[in-house]
């Protein structure tokens, strides 16, 4: 076998393992326009209590307790009304402000969404 007989036969393997190696350190795609944003509910409370975000980003509501809650700005804005356990409420948010926002079950559940 001559040198370039077996480099014929490395060269395949080498590609392989550089492509594997750009594709593993290289820059992570572009994530969609608009972000979504998750908001566990968890032991009765909202997590994080506060949340920030670019109007048009979703907010998904995450419902980790074995029993039903809401998320509900009683302002106006939104209300997901009975997300039950174990379910999730989706929000697509579409103008600025700051949202102060409960569970109709638990009045002691505070949370604030701010919209940018
Ligand atoms: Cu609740």
């Amino acid at each position: 076998m001559s040198n370039s007989a077996c480099a014929f036969r490395v060269a395949p393997a080498l590609a392989i393992a550089l492509g594997l190696l750009l594709f593993g350190s290289g820059p992570v795609p572009a994530a969609a326009a608009t972000n979504t944003h998750t908001v566990n509910i968890d032991g009765t409370r909202f997590d994080p209590e506060t949340i920030t975000v670019k109007a048009g980003d979703t907010i998904v509501w995450v419902n980790k307790d074995p029993f039903p809650h809401t998320a509900t700005s009683q302002a106006g804005g939104f209300d997901s009304k009975e997300i039950p356990a174990g379910k999730s409420w989706r929000f697509k948010t579409t103008k600025a402000g700051v949202f102060a926002y409960t569970c109709t079950f638990h009045p002691t559940m505070k949370a604030t969404l701010k919209v940018e």
